[in-house]
């Protein structure tokens, strides 16, 4: 078993799509371990994104991730980082595939509806920065 952690971006939360992007979580059979809705601070939005501090899109990321409310759901599954990223599709969705929730949902290649980890280690950093062990 894998372990992800998706974010529902304020984008997505703001044109009410937090509904059908969990269905189509769970009906690609991820098991929901955890989910709620917050409001990111700018310091818990820099240090979650600390990775691309150097990135010329950093501080635009930062403002747009705390420009709205956030729905971080920590999921497992077998094969779940590979997996979630073929269900929510490329980065930018203009690439994404056809049905992928970017492809439907996203705005453009920052606004992009939802966050997925990008490796095993990085899912249970991940979850563990949204959720402590003992709610999961
Ligand atoms: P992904 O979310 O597909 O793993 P990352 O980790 O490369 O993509 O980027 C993290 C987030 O940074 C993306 N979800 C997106 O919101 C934003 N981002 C990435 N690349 C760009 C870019 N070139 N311009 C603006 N925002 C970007």
């Amino acid at each position: 078993m894998e372990r992800t952690l998706c974010i529902i971006k304020p984008d997505a939360v703001k044109k009410n799509a937090q509904g059908s992007i969990i269905q189509m979580i769970l009906d690609a059979g991820f098991k929901m371990l955890g989910m709620k809705m917050i409001q990111l601070s700018k310091t818990q939005a820099q240090k979650f994104y600390e990775v691309h501090k150097e990135r010329p899109f950093y501080n635009d990321l930062v403002d747009f991730m705390t420009s709205g409310p956030v729905i971080p759901v920590a999921l497992e599954k077998n094969n779940a980082i590979a997996d979630y990223r073929n269900l929510i599709g490329a980065t930018d969705p203009a690439e994404a595939k056809e049905g992928t929730v970017r492809k439907l949902f996203a705005n453009n290649k920052q606004e992009n509806a939802v966050h997925g980890s990008d490796s095993v280690e990085n899912g249970l950093k991940e979850i563990a920065f949204f959720f402590p062990e003992c709610d999961l």
